[in-house]
């Protein structure tokens, strides 16, 4: 290998594993877990989610399931992320200032399986 052509492509490689591995820009992070129920049901895990006004978050969807799921709202301004199955998709999203929000898989059949879960936004009491 040509080492002053290889050089510059490492240095590369370790800035971006670098800045992967800084959450700063993503902030807190927040695992969610989509997969299948019994008796054809489906879910999102957690089922809710308690944000500050404004709070800066990146969920780690992960698909258990045993087929794609979706990862989105209208309601909340999320756009929609497709999670293979057996994959994980990373959302970063500012939450507004307050209020109560759906998340959803869209694909047919599957929010009504129970693949929705709340987002509740309020300050601190
Ligand atoms: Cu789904």
């Amino acid at each position: 290998m040509n080492t002053a052509r290889f050089l510059p492509l490492a240095a590369a490689a370790i800035l971006i594993a670098a800045a992967s591995a800084c959450s700063g820009s993503e902030g807190r992070r927040i695992d969610i877990v989509a997969g299948d129920g019994p008796n054809g049901t489906m879910y999102f895990e957690p089922k809710t989610l308690t944000l500050a006004p404004g709070e800066k978050v990146t969920f780690y969807i992960k698909n258990e399931g045993s087929g794609d799921h979706e990862f989105e709202s209208d309601e909340a301004g999320i756009d929609e992320v497709v999670i293979p199955k057996g994959r994980t998709r990373k959302v970063t999203w500012t939450a507004p200032a307050s209020g109560t929000y759906p998340i959803y898989c869209d694909i047919t059949g599957h929010r009504q399986a129970g693949m929705e879960l709340e987002v509740r936004i309020a300050s601190a009491p």
